[in-house]
């Protein structure tokens, strides 16, 4: 009896967790979809991530000239809120949003205390799948699973990091989650981070289009 529950009955149990986290969980498709679905032609948006970065540029179109930056050629990570200063303080107007890899917003994070100082509300939506993606799928790929070196990151909540600078954070697990969290953000009047938990994808190829 007691093998019957260990081998049949606990999976049973733990099936449908294991269906909720693996499917209500954003997927980097939808985690664009929101962001194509929020932006308006005032919106100024800036990438600062891998694969996330490169999802979203397939999929959120740019509305006017001169409203997407990331790190161009030459791929520097960490250029997000450094460009975000830049936009925000020229145009106090106007909606900037950073779009993360939890990877790349590890780099430069900390400058939020900038925008925070100048009062400079600037959004950032991180999409958070705790890896170095971009350099976790081909380890995977080439190596094997067990081979991966120093790809993957700890769950942080970045949120919280950036209220504890005196900023204004929020944390999404589940699709539905986005659009209110964005819409909280810029409402705040105040920098703003939204950390949105998204699928790992240790299998998918590199900059892959995700399904
Ligand atoms: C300063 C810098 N260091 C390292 C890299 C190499 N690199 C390119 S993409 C990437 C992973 C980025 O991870 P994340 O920002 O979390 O985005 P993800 O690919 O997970 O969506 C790394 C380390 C780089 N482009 N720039
Ligand atoms: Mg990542």
């Amino acid at each position: 009896m007691v093998f019957l529950f260990i081998v049949f009955l606990l999976p049973m149990r733990a099936l449908p967790r294991l269906i909720r986290c693996q499917l209500i969980r954003a997927t980097p498709l939808v985690f664009a979809v929101e962001i194509r679905d929020f932006i308006d032609e005032d919106t100024i948006l800036i990438g600062d991530g891998g694969d996330i970065v490169a999802q979203v540029s397939k999929v959120v179109p740019v509305l006017k000239e001169n409203c997407w930056m990331d790190p161009g050629p030459l791929g520097t990570l960490g250029v997000g809120m450094p460009f975000a200063l830049a936009a925000q303080h020229t145009f106090p107007d106007r909606r900037v949003l950073i779009i993360y890899g939890d990877g790349a917003f590890g780099l430069n994070g900390f400058e939020y205390d900038t925008a925070i100082r100048f009062n400079l509300p600037i959004v950032g939506i991180v999409g958070n799948d705790s890896a170095w993606g971009q350099m976790l799928r081909p380890q995977v790929g080439i190596y094997g699973a067990e081979r991966k070196v120093a790809v993957d990151l700890a769950d942080t909540r970045y949120d919280k990091v950036v209220e504890a600078l005196g900023g204004h954070g929020e944390y999404c697990e589940k699709p539905e989650e986005i659009r209110p969290a964005l819409e909280r953000s810029f409402a705040s009047g105040k920098p703003a981070l939204i950390n949105v938990k998204i699928r790992k994808d240790e299998g998918a190829p590199k900059g892959s289009t995700y399904v």
